[in-house]
């Protein structure tokens, strides 16, 4: 008897839409890990890593960021995020595994991380390019998504341009080539969503 597939199989977790942006190079890859995996990485991250909730400045005014964040990297890949200095803390090792994986998809090494975690769809992030100068001209950035669907929206600087990924458990993202000069992109709140999601952004820092 043939048995029922339940998870991916390599053909599936290789399945790639190349996103129609122009003056971008973004690439989706929907069944990137498996669902148990997924489920099991999200719930050792959201135990084990240092969830901070760091405060920002809007226009002079302090405020609570609206999400809880994790910096982890190489001892040397400190990182100016929004105004705010990061020094990593060393790897977890659910952590690296995935930057393994993500490496061997985007071809090139990662030496840091930013771990997002959205308790509910109160919390957001702001509409931003991943552009700071430690990132170098035209970085390379993995991002793998954990627990509920969130909406990645995309703005173009000049044409005002919108484009939406929803972006699944399992599911990695890669953004390179011009995105960052040519695309702001951030992820909105919604009342629609009440389970909590993990978002990991690797990064290659280079120092000058
Ligand atoms: O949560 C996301 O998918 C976006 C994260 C992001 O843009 C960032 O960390 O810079
Ligand atoms: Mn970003």
């Amino acid at each position: 008897m043939q048995q029922t597939q339940l998870f991916p199989s390599d053909s599936q977790r290789n399945d790639c839409t190349k996103i129609e942006m122009p003056d971008a190079d973004v690439r989706f890859y929907p069944n990137w890990m498996e669902h148990s995996d997924a489920l099991k990485a999200f719930k050792t991250l959201q135990s084990e890593l240092q969830w901070t909730q760091q405060d920002i400045v809007i226009f002079g005014k302090k405020h609570k960021s609206p999400r809880l964040q994790a910096w982890y990297g190489d001892a040397d890949a400190v990182y100016t995020y929004s105004g705010l200095k990061m020094t990593p803390l060393p790897w977890h090792n659910t952590l690296l595994r995935i930057k393994k994986a993500c490496e061997e998809v985007a071809n090139i090494t990662f030496n840091s991380v930013l771990a997002n975690l959205y308790r509910t769809g109160a919390d957001s992030m702001g509409f931003h390019a991943d552009n700071e100068a430690e990132l170098g001209d035209m970085p390379v950035i993995a991002s793998v998504s954990l627990g509920a669907t969130r909406n990645f929206d995309f703005i173009h600087n000049k044409t005002k341009e919108k484009v939406r990924v929803p972006l699944t458990d399992g599911s990695l993202l890669i953004m390179q080539g011009q995105t960052q000069s040519h695309w702001k992109h951030g992820i909105n709140k919604t009342k629609r969503v009440t389970m909590p999601r993990i978002n990991l952004t690797f990064r290659h820092i280079t120092q000058r």
